[in-house]
C-alpha cells in the first residue's frame, strides 16, 4: 500500500478499508507493507520504487485530491493517475488506482467509510 498523507482524515479511513479487507482475504499481516507519503503526487515514485524491489505482488495507491480554486487540483490528480499507470505497464505489477478526486471533503469522506462505502477495501479488493 502506498498512501498519501494529504486530507490524512481520508487517506487512513482508506487505509484501513485495505487493511481490513486484506485481512479478510487471508492476507498475512506480515506481508503487507504500507509506505506514507506526503502528496498524491509522491505515490508513483514510491511505487516504482516497490515494484522494482521484485519483493512485491501488487500495489494498492491510496489518496484523495479535492478541488481547490487554482489549477493544482487537476496537476496533482493528472500526474498521480498517470504515474500510476506508467508504474504498472513498464513493470507489470498491478498497480490499483484508487485516488479519490472530488469536489469536496464530504464527497471525499463519503467514500472512504461513509455513504459510499470504502474505496480502500475495494482496492485491496482488487488487488
Ligand atoms: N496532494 C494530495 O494528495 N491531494 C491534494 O488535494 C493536493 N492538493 O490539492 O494540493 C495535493 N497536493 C500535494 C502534492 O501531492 C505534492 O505532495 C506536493 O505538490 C509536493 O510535490
Amino acid at each position: 500500500i502506498v498512501a498519501a498523507r494529504f486530507h490524512e482524515v481520508v487517506t487512513t479511513a482508506l487505509v484501513d478499508g485495505a487493511l481490513a479487507a486484506s485481512a479478510q482475504a487471508g492476507v498475512a499481516d506480515d506481508d503487507i507493507t504500507v509506505a506514507w507519503v506526503p502528496g498524491a503526487f509522491e505515490i508513483p515514485v514510491v511505487a516504482r520504487r516497490l515494484a522494482d524491489g521484485g519483493t512485491v505482488d501488487a500495489i494498492v495507491c491510496l489518496g484523495a485530491v479535492i478541488r481547490g480554486e487554482t489549477a493544482h487540483f487537476e496537476l496533482v490528480a493528472n500526474e498521480a493517475a498517470r504515474g500510476i499507470a506508467d508504474v504498472s505497464s513498464a513493470t507489470g505489477v498491478p498497480c490499483i488506482f484508487e485516488i479519490l478526486a472530488t469536489e469536496d471533503l464530504d464527497q471525499a469522506r463519503s467514500r472512504a467509510g461513509g455513504a459510499h462505502g470504502n474505496k480502500g477495501r475495494e482496492a485491496a479488493t482488487a488487488a
